[in-house]
């Protein structure tokens, strides 16, 4: 048994999640994985933007840097170089993450930090009601997207493959005991691990309903070897793969910069430190 419990990370801020949201299974999860990961809440911090994924620091006990929409990655990349010794932890939307903050989820990918980010990927904007998002498939009909959506779907997972992701899941919210693990395993990866989690917002995306999801997703088989990019983008082509579906061994960024630190003694270093890209 471990330090921490779950009733640790409680907070006492009312929830203004709908009811039924497929958030609250994502919360019960970090949550949990915390606590077996022996965690505490001052020694993590979640970085978010703005959304109804964002809001899930403020329903619990932790650090938290609440910035800009889509600037979730960029801050928590600040926060890694400036304290390597927090676990530092990205919530956000599809719409904040892969939309207004794509560039800097691409070039994160690059930079390797060792920082973890999850994806509430409900396929729409929630918080401002029913937007098509980056990820909402062709010919979603939303209140206020009468017509359909027009443009096919970006594909986060196959473009975080292309830039050699060093950790890459995927998981379906309403799993939470497969999740704590799929979490745990991503917060222990050295490196930037992406976990994309299939959420339903049940108030306005009405085709990708938690049936949907159950019906549209399998769990990817034991026998998977993560470290083929060929076999996962097999995995990708038809229904969604559920666990850790692709992984890549190579250097943290932050760990490279505390090599130079050693390396070239203080004032060396900060005679340097602007050249890390
Ligand atoms: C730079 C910027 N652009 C747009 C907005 C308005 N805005 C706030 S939340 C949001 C949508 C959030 O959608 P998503 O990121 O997918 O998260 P969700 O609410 O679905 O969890 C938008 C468009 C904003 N606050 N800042
Ligand atoms: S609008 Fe959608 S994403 Fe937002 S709380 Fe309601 S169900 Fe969840």
């Amino acid at each position: 048994m471990g330090k921490y419990k779950e009733e640790d990370y409680k907070s006492n801020v009312e929830n203004a999640w709908c009811p039924g949201c497929g958030n609250f299974g994502i919360l019960n999860t970090v949550k949990q994985t915390l606590a077996e990961l022996d965690i505490g809440p001052h020694q993590a911090v979640i970085c978010t933007g703005i959304g109804q994924a964002p809001k899930l620091p403020h329903y619990m006990k932790v650090n938290t840097f609440n910035g800009l929409h889509g600037r979730e990655v960029a801050s928590a990349q600040g926060i890694k170089m400036a304290n390597p010794e927090l676990e530092v932890i990205v919530h956000g939307g599809d719409g904040g993450i892969y939309g207004e903050g794509g560039n800097h989820f691409l070039h994160a990918i690059r930079r390797n930090l060792n920082i973890t980010v999850v994806v509430h990927d409900n396929r729409i904007y929630g918080l401002t009601k029913g937007q098509p998002s980056p990820t909402s498939e062709l010919g979603l009909v939303t209140g206020i997207k009468p017509e359909g959506v027009q443009i096919s779907p970006l594909k986060p997972l196959e473009l975080a493959i292309s830039q050699e992701c060093s950790f890459v899941a995927q998981a379906f919210s309403a799993n939470i005991k497969e999740n704590v693990e799929i979490l745990k395993a991503a917060i222990l990866n050295e490196g930037f691990s992406l976990v994309n989690m299939l959420q339903p917002c049940i108030t306005w995306n009405k085709v990708n309903t938690y049936k949907w999801f159950r019906d549209n997703t399998f769990k990817v088989d034991s026998e998977h070897d993560p470290y083929d990019s060929r076999a996962t983008l097999e995995l990708l082509k038809d229904k969604l793969p559920l666990g850790i579906i692709y992984k890549n061994k190579k250097e943290a960024y932050d760990s490279k910069v505390a090599r130079a630190r050693v390396f070239c003694g203080k004032e060396g270093f900060n005679k340097i430190a602007g050249s890390f890209g």
